[in-house]
């Protein structure tokens, strides 16, 4: 069951305008083994609102948490090499930002596999990982990661700090935009941080959703996509501050914000907000024709695949995202079109995509098949992916990357952007 948001998740306003509707879609991480194949998928509406009041772009429907993350989630950040050069980067300049050391203390939220954890752990630096997901804190305690196997909330954090596990850094990737009780888990970064203390936070940045048509990061696990303006406000309902924030190319585009107890606010952010204010980012109409350039990506490569199924091309597919679901559901690609897709997360082979069933292989099987083209699902990580596979594209195989439009690219075009 899901149940609809009447009420802005961070201002609790009333004033939400409908934006996009991607229809009934499944659960994008919740990958099917083979006997769940046999049984009834659920599926939810998703649909895309704006708050007039904060300026939230936010889905109205709430799956609940323990559905999407507990039961075999299979999602494990460990398997980008992109992600964890950015994860170590960062780690490394926080290190250096705020002097940490044997005395300091790093807590995760939504740790995960430990990805980001270990960067601290090998240069001494004490921490805590705090992730409801059983596969991936199991796999992060594996490597010596404390990790709390539990949802984080202000009553969490309250407790950590009365045993005296207070955060000098409280990092927090991609999960702000996954908690249903938004207003509680940032009273929660507030209660855990010491003062002085910062929360290193990273969302995507719904500004360049909307402008490269990054629809298929919409689904239900995803309920809020912030603009900076959105961001600063909810903070500031917290007695929390947006230190700093910096753009990031990760994820198809994100936010790092620094936030904390002290009221400085950097040109950075300044910047961005003022931006937004010209792009009109804080109003309705930068969101009006999104729905019609979403319809369009939809159109054009239903047509382009059908053209290819036409000359007897084979197609494939690579990654097996979560927004992979979301695209493969809302444009109807099915086994029809794709033969199968192929993901390096060993906890996915074998199985197979939400609702349309696609089955999960090892990449090899690019290789060893040579389908003619192989939609890239895992679009964020394109040049990290084509790198990988310039053996398939050397010996002609060819790319179809779908967003922000539909376009195709092959060995000589992947050497052109890597001059
Ligand atoms: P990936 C994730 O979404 C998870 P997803 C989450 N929902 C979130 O918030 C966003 O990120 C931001 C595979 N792969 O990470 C791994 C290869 O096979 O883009 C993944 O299955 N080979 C919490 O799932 C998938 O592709 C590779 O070389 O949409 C990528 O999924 C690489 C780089 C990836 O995001």
């Amino acid at each position: 069951m899901t149940e609809a948001a009447l009420a802005c998740r961070s201002c609790a306003g009333s004033a939400l305008l409908p934006v996009l509707f991607l229809g009934e879609t499944p659960l994008a991480d919740r990958i099917l083994t083979e006997t769940m194949l046999r049984r009834p998928e659920p599926t939810f509406p998703l649909t895309v609102h704006f708050c007039r009041e904060c300026g939230l772009v936010q889905i109205a429907e709430t799956v609940p948490p323990e559905t999407l993350y507990c039961e075999d989630y299979p999602y494990f950040s460990s398997f980008s090499d992109a992600l964890l050069r950015h994860s170590r980067e960062n780690a490394e300049d926080l290190i250096d930002r705020y002097a940490l050391g044997s005395a300091s203390l790093v807590i995760e939220l939504a740790s995960n596999d430990g990805y980001m954890l270990t960067n601290f752990l090998e240069r001494g630096i004490p921490v805590l990982g705090i992730d409801p997901a059983e596969g991936p804190a199991q796999s992060a305690r594996e490597r010596g990661i404390e990790t709390l196997g539990t949802f984080f909330t202000k009553e969490l954090a309250e407790k950590l700090c009365r045993e005296g596990r207070c955060a000098d850094i409280v990092i927090a990737n991609n999960v702000l935009a996954h908690v249903p009780d938004l207003n509680g888990f940032v009273a929660g970064i507030r209660a855990i941080l010491k003062q002085g203390g910062s929360a290193v936070i990273e969302v995507p940045y719904v500004r360049d959703l909307i402008e490269h048509c990054e629809f298929d990061t919409i689904y239900h696990e995803h309920l809020c996509y912030f603009s900076v303006t959105a961001l600063a406000r909810l903070f500031s309902r917290h007695a929390l501050t947006l230190n700093d924030v910096r753009r990031l190319p990760i994820h198809g585009g994100s936010l790092r914000l620094f936030v904390g107890h002290d009221s400085t606010m950097s040109t950075a952010v300044q910047t961005l907000l003022e931006e937004e204010r010209s792009l009109g980012v804080d109003r309705v109409d930068f969101f009006r024709d999104f729905a019609n350039r979403v319809e369009s990506i939809r159109g054009e490569l239903r047509s382009l695949l059908a053209d290819l199924k036409r000359d007897g091309k084979r197609i494939a597919a690579y990654g097996a995202a979560a927004k992979g679901a979301t695209l493969i559901n809302y444009v109807d690609i099915g086994t029809d079109v794709i033969d199968f897709v192929v993901d390096r997360n060993t906890h996915k082979q074998g199985c197979f995509m939400p609702g349309k069933h696609l089955p999960i292989s090892p990449c090899e099987r690019l290789l060893d098949e040579m389908p003619d083209f192989v939609l890239l699902l895992a679009w964020n990580f394109a040049e990290e992916i084509m790198m990988q596979q310039s053996q398939y594209l050397g010996r002609g195989g060819r790319f179809i990357v779908p967003v922000p439009r539909p376009r195709i690219v092959d060995a000589t075009e992947t050497a052109k952007n890597t001059v």
